[in-house]
This record gives structure tokens, C-alpha cells and sequence, in this order.
């Protein structure tokens, strides 16, 4: 028996509807991929899953507006999708669709467990049908005022300004998203429930047995479990989805909120069917009591993994992991406004990618993460951020350094001298900020954790600085050769606790060094400032990050400021 811990993560599933912002990979996928990159460089055997979101109404208008089948469009921007975020280095095991057979087998076999046990109720709704489309208008086909806060384009769902969740006919003066027809009429159509009241028992006893939970979510869990918790129609008048497999219900399918977090599963049958004798999805999701589960989220997807998503499972009555841990995200905020995909305002990930490499954005996001409360993207902000602590406190320590061996020892480590005080209290106080970062980094936070990896950097700078091998290379070669071998041995360090965020960079400098480009977590600092020993050579990588100017950020503040993709 092995004690390595099985970690599984997944990141929300982003919609299909076109290429995400910085606010979404902020909120999820960053966040996740940090902590996954972690956990696998303590050892943790970790599993990394994420999916697009392919099913319901965002998907069904964005292809309508691409003028494509939906199902070509969903393979198309699948494929957008995986390549923007392999180019951000978020390192899933695997990156699935919703739209899969996996995930339609399974998320019918939760409805038929679910009807079994009598946890599907058949009711009759009046549901606003459009005579202009000729078609029943769910979710976001139909946009209006919000009744709780006024917003004057509120879809059929939820309310993208207030967050609420809404019945098509809640909103005030309804229109068709479509057609823009208000010719509408409320009819009667047969519709499944899933009957959450009825597990409300359950879903108190499991949230009771979670544990740690960050106060954002277990406040919103609670404010939805407090309100009281209504029973959830789960079907839709679509024709793009899962089909209902139950008499009666021929042409209506599941709604999104029901299938895609049943992806969660799916995508790891996905993953396992891929290579199926090394590979067992069962392991992770079926009695998997030594799975730690781990969820990253934004803050308006917590109703969903706290309240619905656990009814499915508790109510199949099947022993389903469940989430032991959520991480709920707040918003990024773009120039003082919300991000917003349906406005097309902020910046996305495809432009991001051509104006900067991944790291910058990484850094400066998971630097600033919104975690207690919303935090504020500004070209400013992000060109001060990326200038000082990936400019001049990494980049910068990289390049001194590995310079001067170049240039002083031939690119070969000096062997001379033996560590004396200076590098003693080094270790010292390396030895409390990685404990500090472990910390942080167990516990998801991810600013305190960036801010302890800045601090590492400092420290090493200021070490060079005390040591200054400059000025005694030539009078005291042996205590220049101490200093310049700890140096490159704090470079190699810097790099290794950055790698969750900066991978590609970390990887560039830690292969400079001659070193595993996929760096475990070190044991002890004293240890990590011995690894490097006299005699190896090493190269110096090009610079790591250009300093954005004034300049760059005024030109990049006046072209997206109103920006509009259509
Ligand atoms: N696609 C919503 C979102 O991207 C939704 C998440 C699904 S997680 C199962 O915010
Ligand atoms: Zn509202």
C-alpha cells in the first residue's frame, strides 16, 4: 500500500458560445490549474478535468448566429477552445465535451436511477411560446426586465446583473432573443421535475459533512437551503441535447444544468475510454472514498454544484463521489465594468494570447485573484504588476546571475568555498516562506500564495545584493564562488515555486539550469540551495519578460475600450 493521495479537480465547464475573457479564466481554470499543477508537484496523483459546455440555449443561438449546423459548431469551437488553453498551459489529463455519448448514457441513467425512486415528478407548465419563431422560447431565447433588480436585458434563466435565477415568465415585457418578437403567448407543455424538496433531508446532512468551505460558498449554499428550495424543472421544448428517454417526452431534452455537471463524470469516462487498460474512471467516482474532490467555480455557478448538483447524486441513491471541497471565485472586473461574453466586453482569450504569452496573464490573474471579493483588471494595474515582480524581481534575478556565470566562471558553477553564515540565515528564512506558501497553497489561496512566491524572489535578490560576488570575485574568489553557486541554485528554487504559475517560463529556466523542467516541491530549503553543485554547466535563456510601457498601455486601454466582436 501506497499512502499517495488521489486528487481529483475539476474547473467549471466553460460554455461553447464563443471564446472566454480573462474574468473566466480568473475564476475557474486558472485557479484549478494552479492548485493541480501543486498537488502534482508534492506528489499527489492528481486528475485534471474540464469539458466545454455544449448543450442548452447559448449553444443553440451561437450557431444559429454562426450560421451553422450545432453540431459543427460545437466540434468547431471545441477545438478553439482546447487550443487557446493548452496555449495558457492549463494542464488537463482531459479536456471532454458535454455533447459526449459518455455524458448522454450517463446523464440518462441519473434520470431513470432518479425516477426509480420517485424523484421525478411529470407537471404541466405554462411556458411562453413565440408566434413569430413558432417555437416554445426556455431560458435564453426570451430576454426582459428583471423583476428583482430592473435590468432591461435579463434572459429567460438568470439574471446576468444580479445573478438571480428566473422563470421565462418572471421577466417584465418579455421579447423573443431570437426574433426580437414580443407576439407571445403563455401555452401549456408536459415538463419533468426533479423533485429537490423532497431531498432536502439528505443534501442538510451532506453539506453539514463538509468541511472547510470557503464563507463565499457555504454563504450562498446557505441563503438557497434558508429561502427554501424549489423543485427543479429539468426539461426543455429543445431539440439540441440529452433526449428524455421516457414515454411522452419524445423530441424534449434535458436541461443544460442538468447534464453538464454530470459531464464532471463523463468527461473522466471520456479520459479512461481513451486508453482503456491503463485507465479507470471508476476508481475516482464509484465508492471512492480516498478521493479528495476538489471543484473550482465561480461565485453565480455555486447554487448549482452546492444544491443541484448533489440532489442528482444523493437522489440516485448510488455511492457517487461528491465534492469535498468548492472553491467559489468572484468577479474580475474589466476597467471598472463587468466582464461580459454576451457584450463582447473585456478582453478575450484569444486577443490576450496575441498581445502576451500566457505567464504574464497567468501571473498578474492569480497575483490580483477576486477571491474575497471582487478584484479590478486595468491595463494600468496589470502593466505595474507584470513590470515589477516579473521584470525586475524574477526576470531580473534570472538574468543577473546566470549572466555572471557566463561571463566571470565560463558557464560552468563555481565549485570553490564552503556556505557560511550569510547562507545559514538563507536558509532560515527560505525555510518560513515555503511553509508559508505550502500553506497557501493548501488552502487555495491564491494571491497570499503569489505574494509568498514574490517574496522568495526578494529574498534571493536581496542575498545577491549581500553577497555581492561582483566585488570579490577577483580578492575573495572562494566566497564569490559560494554566493554565485547559491545564487544558481535560488534561481532554480524561484523557478520551482513559480511553476505553478508561470510554467513555461519556470520550465525555460529550470532547463537553462540543466535541470527537471517539472519541478517536485523541494524538501528543505537547505537542501534545494545544494542541488546545483560546482562544475555543471548551464546556458542563460533569452529574457523571460519585457517591461510593458506607458505607451503599451494606452494603446492597449483605447482599443478595447470598445471593444465589439460582432
Ligand atoms: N457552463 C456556466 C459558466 O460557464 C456553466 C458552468 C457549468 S459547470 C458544470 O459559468
Ligand atoms: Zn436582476
Amino acid at each position: 500500500m501506497t499512502d499517495i493521495k488521489k486528487t481529483l479537480i475539476t474547473s467549471a465547464l466553460p460554455y461553447i458560445n464563443g471564446i472566454k475573457h480573462l474574468g473566466n479564466l480568473a475564476g475557474s481554470l486558472l485557479p484549478a490549474d494552479i492548485h493541480a499543477r501543486y498537488r502534482r508537484q508534492t506528489g499527489d496523483d492528481v486528475l485534471f478535468i474540464c469539458a466545454t459546455d455544449e448543450h442548452g440555449t447559448p449553444a443553440e443561438l451561437a450557431s444559429a448566429e454562426a450560421g451553422l449546423p450545432i453540431a459543427v459548431y460545437c466540434a468547431q469551437q471545441h477545438g478553439i477552445q482546447a487550443d487557446i488553453y493548452r496555449r495558457l498551459g492549463i494542464s488537463f489529463d482531459h479536456f471532454g465535451r458535454s455533447s459526449s455519448p459518455q455524458n448522454q448514457a450517463l446523464t440518462q441513467h441519473f434520470f431513470k436511477s432518479l425516477d426509480d425512486r420517485g424523484f421525478i415528478e411529470e407537471r404541466t407548465l405554462n411556458q411562453v411560446y413565440s408566434l413569430d419563431d413558432r417555437r416554445f422560447l426556455p431560458d435564453r431565447y426570451i430576454v426582459g426586465t428583471c423583476p428583482h433588480c430592473r435590468f432591461d436585458r435579463a434572459r429567460g434563466d438568470q439574471c446576468e446583473n444580479c445573478s438571480r435565477l428566473l422563470e421565462p415568465t418572471d421577466l417584465i415585457r418579455p421579447r423573443s432573443a431570437v426574433s426580437g418578437g414580443t407576439n407571445l403567448e403563455v401555452r401549456p407543455t408536459k415538463h419533468l421535475f426533479l423533485r429537490q424538496q423532497a431531498l432536502v433531508g439528505a443534501l442538510e446532512t451532506w453539506l453539514a459533512s463538509r468541511k472547510g468551505w470557503p464563507h463565499l460558498v457555504t454563504s450562498i449554499a446557505r441563503k438557497w437551503l434558508d429561502e427554501g428550495i424549489q423543485d427543479r424543472c429539468i426539461t426543455r421544448d429543445l431539440a439540441w441535447g440529452v433526449p428524455v428517454p421516457k414515454e411522452g417526452f419524445e423530441g424534449k431534452v434535458f436541461y443544460v444544468w442538468f447534464d453538464a455537471p454530470i459531464e464532471y463524470i463523463a468527461a473522466t469516462q471520456e479520459w479512461a475510454d481513451a486508453d482503456p487498460d491503463n485507465r479507470d474512471w471508476k476508481k475516482w467516482w464509484w465508492q471512492a472514498d480516498d478521493v479528495e474532490y476538489l471543484q473550482f467555480l465561480g461565485k453565480d455557478n455555486v447554487p448549482f454544484h452546492t444544491v443541484s448538483f448533489p440532489c442528482t447524486l444523493l437522489g440516485s441513491g448510488e455511492p457517487w463521489k461528491t465534492v469535498d471541497v468548492i472553491k467559489g471565485v468572484s468577479w474580475l472586473t474589466y476597467e471598472g465594468q463587468k466582464f461580459s461574453t454576451s457584450q463582447h466586453r473585456g478582453v478575450f482569450l484569444d486577443q490576450a494570447l496575441d498581445l502576451l504569452p500566457a505567464d504574464y496573464w497567468r501571473w498578474w490573474l492569480a497575483a490580483n485573484a477576486p477571491e474575497g471579493s471582487d478584484a479590478a483588471f486595468s491595463f494600468e494595474r496589470f502593466a505595474a504588476g507584470v513590470n515589477n515582480d516579473l521584470a525586475d524581481t524574477f526576470g531580473n534575478l534570472v538574468n543577473r546571475v546566470l549572466k555572471f556565470v557566463i561571463a566571470k566562471y565560463d558557464g560552468v558553477v563555481p565549485a570553490a568555498g564552503k556556505t557560511g553564515e550569510l547562507e545559514h540565515s538563507l536558509a532560515a528564512e527560505l525555510t518560513q516562506h515555503l511553509a508559508n506558501l505550502k500553506s497557501h497553497q493548501e488552502e487555495r489561496s491564491l494571491r497570499k500564495a503569489a505574494d509568498e512566491v514574490r517574496a522568495i524572489w526578494s529574498v534571493a535578490n536581496a542575498y545577491l545584493v549581500s553577497g555581492a560576488p561582483w566585488s570579490h570575485v577577483i580578492k575573495e574568489p572562494d566566497h564569490a564562488a559560494v554566493v554565485v553557486r547559491t545564487s544558481v541554485n535560488l534561481v532554480a528554487l524561484a523557478a520551482t515555486v513559480a511553476w505553478p504559475f508561470i510554467p513555461t517560463t519556470a520550465e525555460r529556466v529550470l532547463e537553462a539550469l540543466g535541470s527537471n523542467s517539472e519541478p517536485s516541491w523541494p524538501s528543505s530549503a537547505a537542501e534545494a540551495l545544494a542541488l546545483i553543485e560546482g562544475g555543471r554547466r548551464i546556458d542563460v535563456p533569452p529574457i523571460l519578460f519585457e517591461k510593458l510601457s506607458a505607451e503599451w498601455v494606452e494603446t492597449n486601454r483605447a482599443k478595447f475600450a470598445g471593444v465589439d466582436r460582432h
